[in-house]
């Protein structure tokens, strides 16, 4: 069994499969903390984990003037500056559940909680590519970075991703080399010793256990980035559906969900309202600046109070324009609507660009379920 060396695992995730394994905490458990515990924070690996052993671990650099640069765990920590960035991550398929109610899609069944946020710590990208060799003649060529994972499936192949060069080698990228996360190494299910964090990015791009970094003209050949992981028409079908017409998915849109209450709970009447919680997050660096939430089905909106920082400490300092990588949580305290025995509660979040979330899922539907992002609803009872 090719998993029988994969971790230990958290009991509190819900499994949605287990070899490989993919999990998510429970929404209430996701927005009780500003930066998720490593042990609850989502995982998804698309093969078995890989065991490195950190002593003999090399990184691989390819595509650049001169000979390949390799690099050990201890050049990444001692040669580069270490640089360290609270980001979220987000896998494309979280929420696929909603558009699986619409119509069956291909991929796990995620609920909302296929996103987390940390603290990752490592060399920056830029760093490490500039002292490989990276300049001018190759930005003039080259336009993307590829990342090979050192997991394998049965056939040899590893898992790969790539992202343009101007993210890679930005200086307000903030792309890392991480060899940290929450202050700790980075756990085996993370990519354990060295994964690339990609802030603003799908999580698809954010790739562990990193072997191989190669510059190119082209984007990585892997399936993940080929045939997979981009967005389609509702009327596209798997008859009809062309990967080489879409482009890879990269940024992510704004993104919002209620973790609390939870879907089917009972509300008190006696309460006389209702406290509502939730994570918002737009990809690219923009910042979520309003979460709305009705309870009336879109009459009225209430403005939630937004949050960086754990509960009960003081507002986290703005981050720069265009590098806001991690979530808000949020927090709305709604009036419970006269007589109503149901209540359906909807939130939406706006970005700096002004972008907010479509109102229903059916017009974003597409075969793989990717790009879930329409207002989230949860219906709770209300009790006399
Ligand atoms: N990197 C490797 N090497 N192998 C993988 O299966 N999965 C990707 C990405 N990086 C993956 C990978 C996907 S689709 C996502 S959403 C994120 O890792 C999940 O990261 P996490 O497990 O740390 O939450
Ligand atoms: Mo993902």
């Amino acid at each position: 069994d090719p998993y029988s060396t994969d971790p230990e695992r958290h009991p509190a995730l819900n499994v949605n499969s287990l070899k490989p394994f993919n999990a998510e905490p429970p929404p209430a458990l996701l927005s009780d903390n500003y930066i998720t515990p490593n042990a609850l924070f989502f995982k998804r690996n698309h093969l078995p984990v890989p065991r490195v052993d950190p002593k003999t671990y090399k990184l691989e650099i390819e595509g650049l003037p001169g000979r390949a640069v390799s690099l050990t765990l201890n050049d990444l920590k001692t040669r580069f500056p270490k640089h360290t960035v609270t980001a979220t991550l987000q896998c494309a398929g979280n929420r696929r559940s909603e558009m699986n109610a619409v119509k069956q899609v291909k991929g796990l069944n995620w609920g909302i909680a296929a996103i987390s946020n940390a603290t990752w710590s490592g060399a920056r990208l830029r760093d490490v590519l500039l002292h490989a060799g990276f300049g001018p003649e190759v930005a003039s060529k080259a336009q993307h970075v590829q990342f090979e994972g050192l997991d394998r499936d049965v056939t040899g192949t590893t898992y790969g991703a790539s992202i343009p060069l101007g993210k890679a080698v930005s200086e307000v990228g903030d792309v890392l080399l991480a060899y940290e996360m929450n202050g700790e190494e980075i756990p085996p299910d993370h990519g354990y010793p060295v994964r690339v964090v990609v802030p603003g990015t799908v999580g698809a791009r954010n790739v562990k256990w990193l072997g191989k970094i190669v510059i190119s003209e082209e984007e990585s050949k892997s399936h993940w980035q080929q045939n997979d992981y981009k967005g389609f028409s509702p009327s596209t079908d798997w008859d009809t559906v062309d990967f080489k017409s879409a482009p890879a998915i990269q940024e992510l849109p704004i993104q919002s969900a209620i973790t609390q209450p939870a879907e089917g709970a009972t509300v008190d009447r006696s309460m006389e309202e209702v406290t509502v919680r939730g994570y918002a997050w737009s990809g690219g660096g923009r910042e979520v600046v309003r979460v709305d939430v009705t309870v009336d089905g879109g009459k009225t909106w209430h403005i939630a109070q937004l949050e960086n920082s754990e509960k009960g400490q003081k507002p986290a300092p703005s981050p720069p324009p265009g590098q806001a990588w991690a979530w808000k949580l949020w927090e709305a305290t709604v009036p419970l609507p006269a007589e109503a025995q149901e209540l359906e509660i909807m939130c939406k979040a706006v970005d700096n660009s002004y972008n907010t979330q479509p109102d229903t899922v059916g017009p974003i539907w597409n075969l793989r379920g990717v790009l879930s992002n329409a207002w989230h609803r949860v219906k709770v009872n209300i009790n006399e």
